[in-house]
């Protein structure tokens, strides 16, 4: 009998290291890709959509959305201003992702081999942005100079290169055959072999993530592979490992769920030790990976059925020793660098800036006169050749500025409309809202367009209560994936069907666990009058400076859906 593999396997076989038919169809007329050549664009960055507000009215209007991969979210000024520009390729905006990429949206199929060239021309790329393959590398990018920071983007920047498909297609059919310095030489005679990889690459995405000690920015939890350094005497002496962290779930599979990453092991500072432990934790990915259902093919899955001493025997099998215990972490802070931080000194010891700039929605676009975010922000680094980081909370950092210059930059910033974090609802500040309508083809709801207002409606909820001040994190997705990360989250918002929600509270708000279900099915105009209650309960029976998130985790689901019953409609 043949030995047929799941469909979404036997694609990835067919395309022959990524190839399959996208260089034909470039060259076809048509408007959109087959079938076939859309699973394997995403191995290259790319996802054809089609626009969901057009789609209800008449034929689907396709265009792509092409994800840019940034390790660790460090961009030189010349990359910065490559990717301004080639923002009118797509719709003029650019959007900072929660893994500190940058996608384009409503690409035309005839110009995506000029966007992605022109990428490549300024040392960016887009294989492996998306698709069955480590993802994009992220940590945390705040530049302060006496942390280190900066020897671990190094890291980042190695593991991301090394992990990356060595498969020559990705250049043969965008850049003529022509590689950039940041991707590794293809492999293999004719670059066709993936000796990591294989044919059938992984069985689904994989996600890798650093965090630095005590600052969990970038979500580590959620993390396939969570990577935190160690610090003794002033060296990194080593790295402490985790495994097994996701967001996504899905309706109709029970057993899916969101999961936060397990402590693993402890290993030494070395780049090859940490490349070793990683791949190994890739290949076990790799080899024990559901196949046959890709709603459960994360590595997360691999840790439900094995257990955590499992997992670190096979990882212990894999790199040939014992590997030490993890060691254990303490955080104190999850949020962004918003404003004006010291980054540190020049040499005369005037202090270098740096400022986070907010940028709700991670959306760069020139929406109105007062509001022309791509035009300042493209003068500043013109201007002053400021480095830029994004963040995987969808803002940016502003880097490497001197004292002298620091008012010429906020005068810049306030008259481009980009508000001081610090002159924003706190709601606001920290909130993350994923893409949704009209671009995402899974949203089940709306998410990054109704987020200003939800976000306004609860804020003045927690002004009618008395805590005007009180920092909430909030974030929301149009589909149980959770791309917002919103189970993290203070109040985590997510679409489940028509204009309908479910709400999640209890997070941490330091990343560390996950919220549960609050309440199902709450129409999106009900949302804020359903956590009013909630937020009142908060304010009076508080312990001294507990965080929303703590106080729902401590009363418990059960007792706020008490004295939160459904507000009639
Ligand atoms: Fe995501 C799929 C957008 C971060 C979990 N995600 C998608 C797609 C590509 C929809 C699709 O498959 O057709 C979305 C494109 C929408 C659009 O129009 O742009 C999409 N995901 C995003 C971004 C842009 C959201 C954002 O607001 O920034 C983020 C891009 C990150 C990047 O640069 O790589 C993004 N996605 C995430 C995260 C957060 C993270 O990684 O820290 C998650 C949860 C963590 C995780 O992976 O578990 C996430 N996205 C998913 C899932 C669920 C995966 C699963 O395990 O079940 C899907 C659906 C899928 O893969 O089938 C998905
Ligand atoms: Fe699309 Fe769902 Fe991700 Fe939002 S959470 S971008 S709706 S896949």
């Amino acid at each position: 009998m043949e030995n047929l593999l799941p469909a979404a396997e036997q694609a990835k076989v067919d395309a022959k290291f990524l190839r399959g038919t996208i260089q034909e169809e470039l060259e076809n007329t048509s408007d959109m890709f087959s079938k076939a050549a859309v699973g394997v664009l995403k191995f290259h960055g790319t996802y054809q959509q089609d626009d969901r507000d057009v789609r209800k009215g008449g034929p689907k209007q396709y265009s792509c959305m092409v994800r840019v991969g940034v390790p660790g979210g460090v961009l030189t000024p010349d990359q910065y201003l490559t990717l301004d520009r080639l923002a009118n390729i797509g719709d003029g905006s650019l959007r900072i992702t929660t893994r500190q990429d940058i996608q384009y949206h409503y690409v035309p199929k005839p110009r995506l081999r000029e966007l992605i060239r022109g990428l490549n021309d300024s040392y960016l790329s887009t294989l492996a942005a998306c698709g069955d393959v480590v993802r994009n590398t992220i940590s945390c990018p705040a530049p302060f100079e006496n942390e280190h920071r900066q020897n671990i983007q190094e890291y980042v920047t190695f593991l991301s290169r090394s992990l990356k498909p060595k498969t020559a297609a990705y250049y043969d059919i965008w850049i003529n055959g022509e590689h950039s310095a940041t991707a590794e030489e293809p492999s293999g005679p004719e670059g066709r072999t993936e000796p990591l990889y294989g044919l059938t690459y992984l069985p689904r995405k994989f996600k890798i993530g650093f965090a630095f000690p005590g600052d969990n920015t970038t979500d580590i939890y959620a993390n396939d592979i969570g990577i935190v350094p160690r610090y003794g005497s002033g060296q990194l002496t080593g790295f402490t490992i985790l495994a097994g962290g996701g967001m996504g779930q899905s309706a109709g599979v029970k057993a899916s769920h969101p999961r936060m990453a397990d402590p693993i092991c402890s290993i030494g500072p070395s780049e090859e030790e940490l490349l070793e432990v990683a791949t190994a934790i890739v290949t076990i990915h790799r080899d024990f990976g559901n196949r046959t259902n890709r709603k459960l093919a994360r590595l997360k899955y691999v840790l439900d059925d094995w257990g955590v001493e499992k997992f670190k025997t096979e990882l212990e099998a894999r790199v040939g020793r014992p590997l030490a215990p993890p060691e254990p972490l303490t955080w104190t802070r999850a949020e962004d660098y918003l404003g004006w931080h010291r980054q540190g000194m020049d040499e005369n010891g005037a202090p270098i800036w740096f400022t986070g700039v907010r940028i709700v929605s991670g959306r760069i676009r020139d929406f109105s006169e007062k509001h022309r975010f791509r035009t300042g922000l493209r003068e500043i680094v013109q201007k002053f050749g400021s480095e830029v980081r994004l963040t995987c909370q969808q803002n940016l950092y502003l880097c490497s500025i001197r004292d002298a210059d620091r008012s010429a930059i906020a005068a810049i910033l306030r008259n481009c409309g980009l508000a001081e974090p610090e002159t924003l609802p706190p709601v606001l500040r920290h909130a993350i809202a994923c893409p949704a309508l009209p671009t995402c083809a899974l949203a089940i709801t709306e998410s990054e367009r109704i987020m200003p207002q939800l976000v306004d409606e609860i804020q003045a909820e927690l002004n009618s209560v008395g805590l005007p001040d009180q920092v909430v994190h909030f974030r929301t997705s149009g589909c149980p994936n959770g791309c917002s990360r919103p189970y993290t989250s203070e109040i985590g918002i997510v679409g489940a069907s028509l204009n309908m929600y479910s709400i999640y509270l209890g997070a941490s708000p330091l990343g560390t666990r996950l919220g549960s279900l609050f309440a199902q099915n709450v129409k999106r105009e009900q949302i804020a009058p359903r956590l009013r209650p909630v937020l009142s309960f908060y304010k009076e029976e508080r312990q001294l400076n507990e965080a929303f998130g703590d106080f729902c985790h401590r009363v418990g689901m059960e007792a706020l859906r008490e004295i939160a019953s459904p507000v009639a409609a």
